[in-house]
């Protein structure tokens, strides 16, 4: 058995709780939705999905602005959402089902309305005035440099009151923390240790290399781009040497508590996701490399190889290829193999080395969801619609069954329901041996079965084709198989290097098992869109 932590091992579900199950009826999911779904994630049996962990995306009191990742309290629970009672319940009920709990950090920036900023706003001599980044104007009243908001226009706000700008990287409702000052820097600590202190398992880090600026507040060099973020280097608004430090106490902290979890969200490529998440920094980095990435076989071995590569055995690899931010991959990858591709898309993230990130509905293929310009509620599609929509898309209602309001609610759903829901949801798809949810429901329950598809190594076979993946996974003790047809041709592929001799057993195929062709020392024979998982014997 693998002595991997669980945070390695096991496959975590990203929930985002607006859209994931309403209990209440008010439109909005909420945390009782959560709890009423528990079974559905994770029931001890393969009727289940059979998923480690959650990641619950921000539920603490907020004005809601961006949808939660603008906290006014980080150690509350906002009322749409339910009470700390419910919290609790969800914890000890996700325990239960041996489901771990992650939260979503926003310890970059907090909502205006946070009482740390109210009083830091209040006055120039205020003793939390430093706990934000506050400027005095450049000539002519100028801001004080050429920073942009990742939303929008200048990351700059001035305060007529006080006579000084304030820094926000996102809205001008996100003033940004100042991680310098060791006071607040201590508030957020305590923050980790009061969700410790209740029993969560992990957390998810928002922008975790966005802490810190410049100390010097240097303009960022130009960049080729659209938008005006895009418009520039970031080499002094993120990034900076001091986020080390930071790192090594939040870790201090965690490891303080056991076998505790922290993954970061990392603004920028996957050489700082890998340098982030190695030599005992952050646990995980996301590498969003997936997320941007065509369709393409090569295209994936290329990136999963350079990360491999940049974490140099000193870290551990973390894939998505979805989230509340992106457009859905059914959608971006789909077309008229939408199904067929979300399964070769899970099979390779399911089977990777790495630790897996689900975002839900993923596993029921949902596609991208269909906004009109009056419901778009995000605020980045409101101001650049039509040529980038927001993130609206890929937030819209779990479909769970083909009744109105999805299952999902009784009441009016804060987002619109996708037009599909009547076919493309979890009770349609539950029963089906050939859907997209009995697929994840295989594949996440071999890996539990297999531990080499946890915890061995990742050896990629040269094909003589680009339409296929192929690869091993290997330990001392067990070898897998692993091959992936992208596309809709069956394929003959034949192997630049012969396999490690031996018989070969099927483990897991998008297809019937009848017609499924072993490998042999030097091929392998697929179907369309065939994924098959073999070992060794
Ligand atoms: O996202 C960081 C981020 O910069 C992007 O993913 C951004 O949302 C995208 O480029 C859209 O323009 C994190 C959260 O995941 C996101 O939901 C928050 O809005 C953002 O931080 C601010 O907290």
């Amino acid at each position: 058995m693998s002595t991997k932590p669980w945070w390695q091992t096991g496959v975590v579900y990203q929930i985002y709780p607006r859209s994931f199950a309403d209990s209440d009826g008010d439109g909005t999911g909420d945390l009782r939705g959560v709890i009423s779904r528990l079974d559905y994630l994770n029931d001890g049996t393969p009727r289940s999905l059979g998923v480690d962990a959650i990641w619950l995306s921000p539920f603490f009191p907020s004005p809601g602005f961006d949808f939660g990742y603008d906290v006014s309290d980080y150690c509350g629970i906002d009322p749409l959402f339910g009470t700390m009672k419910d919290f609790d319940t969800l914890v000890a009920e996700a325990h239960r089902r041996g489901i771990r709990i992650i939260l979503d950090l926003v310890l970059n920036h907090t909502s205006h309305l946070h009482p740390w900023f109210a009083e830091s706003r209040s006055a120039q001599e205020n003793p939390k005035r430093d706990w934000y980044i506050w400027q005095d104007p450049g000539r002519f009243g100028a801001a004080p440099n050429n920073w942009q908001s990742v939303f929008g226009g200048k990351a700059w706000k001035w305060d007529a009151r006080t006579r000084q700008y304030y820094f926000h990287m996102f809205l001008e409702q996100q003033p940004d923390l100042n991680w310098r000052n060791p006071n607040a820097r201590k508030a957020v600590m305590d923050v980790f240790r009061f969700w410790l202190d209740r029993g969560v398992d992990g957390f998810r880090l928002d922008v975790v290399n966005a802490y810190f600026k410049d100390s010097m507040l240097r303009n960022n060099p130009p960049a080729l781009g659209i938008r005006g973020y895009e418009r520039q280097r970031h080499i002094y608004d993120k990034d900076q040497p001091e986020l080390l430090g930071a790192y090594r106490e939040i870790r201090g902290v965690l490891d303080s508590y056991g076998e505790r979890m922290a993954v970061g969200e990392i603004m920028g490529g996957m050489a700082e996701a890998a340098r982030y998440s190695s030599d005992g920094l952050l646990p995980l980095a996301f590498n969003f490399e997936f997320t941007g990435q065509r369709w393409s076989p090569q295209a994936f071995l290329k990136s999963i190889m350079a990360f491999e590569q940049a974490l140099a055995g000193k870290g551990w690899p973390c894939y998505v290829l979805s989230n509340h931010d992106i457009v859905r991959h059914a959608s971006r990858y789909g077309g008229r193999w939408l199904e067929a591709r979300a399964k070769v898309a899970a099979a390779m993230l399911l089977t990777l080395r790495g630790t897996p990130f689900l975002y839900h509905g993923e596993e029921i293929g949902m596609r991208e969801g269909k906004i009109a310009r009056a419901d778009i509620q995000d605020p980045p599609g409101k101001r650049y619609w039509p040529f980038y929509m927001g993130r609206d898309g890929c937030r819209t209602p779990i479909p769970w069954n083909a009744f109105p309001g999805a299952g999902f609610t009784t009441g009016d759903p804060w987002l619109p329901l996708n037009p599909d829901f009547r076919k493309v949801n979890v009770a349609a798809q539950r029963d089906d041996p050939d859907s997209v949810l009995s697929f994840y429901r295989k594949l996440i329950w071999l890996r539990k079965k297999m531990p080499v598809l946890q915890a061995g190594d990742f050896i990629p076979i040269p094909v003589k084709s680009g339409r296929a993946l192929v690869y091993l996974r290997e330990t001392k003790s067990q070898v897998a198989l692993v091959a992936l047809n992208f596309f809709e041709s069956a394929l003959d592929l034949a192997f630049r290097e012969p396999l490690p001799a031996g018989s070969w057993r099927l483990r897991l195929s998008t297809h019937p098992v009848e017609g499924a062709q072993p490998p042999l020392g030097y091929g392998i024979r697929l179907r369309p869109h065939e994924a098959v998982i073999w070992e060794k014997r």
